[in-house]
């Protein structure tokens, strides 16, 4: 079994509303362990390496003013599988589709252009794993 990190942020709609704990409560008990947890407020120049895959996107934008509107905790998350289990946990990316029993199926809602508002990140493969930790931590 091969252990490994993800990047989980919960995002400020998440810290905002008052879910991190309940976020948090989830992945603990699903197994995965807790690494290292921050509360962060990202300059601008963190989240446009953070998001530099969406630069020129329409969203784009919005997506980093929303990400700047609030303090995100930040979290170090290990666990076999735990890449592809986080993203599952999370469910899909507009939380109105995201399917029931998931983070975001269940606690996000509405969603669109000047919404960005789905409550967490969770990294998408080893290499971005690899490449946000080192961004947040
Ligand atoms: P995910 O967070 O599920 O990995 P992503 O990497 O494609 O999704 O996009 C990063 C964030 O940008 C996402 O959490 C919310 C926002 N976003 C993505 N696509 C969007 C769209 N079409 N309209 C508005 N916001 C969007
Ligand atoms: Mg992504």
């Amino acid at each position: 079994m091969s252990t490994e990190e993800t990047l989980v942020l919960v995002k400020p709609d998440g810290v905002a509303r008052g879910l991190t704990g309940a976020i948090l409560a989830r992945i603990e008990a699903k197994g995965y362990s807790l690494v290292d947890v921050r509360l962060v407020e990202p300059d601008r120049a963190k989240l446009e390496r953070h998001y530099a895959e969406h630069e020129g996107k329409p969203f784009y934008e919005p997506l980093l003013e929303f990400m700047m509107s609030g303090p995100s905790v930040a979290i170090r998350l290990a666990g076999n599988r735990v890449i592809e289990g986080f993203r599952s946990l999370a469910g899909t990316t507009d939380p109105t589709s995201a399917a029931p029993g998931t983070i975001r199926g269940d606690l996000g809602r509405d969603w669109g252009l000047k919404v960005q508002q789905n409550l967490v990140h969770g990294s998408d493969s080893p290499e971005s794993a690899a490449r946000e930790l080192e961004i947040w931590f």
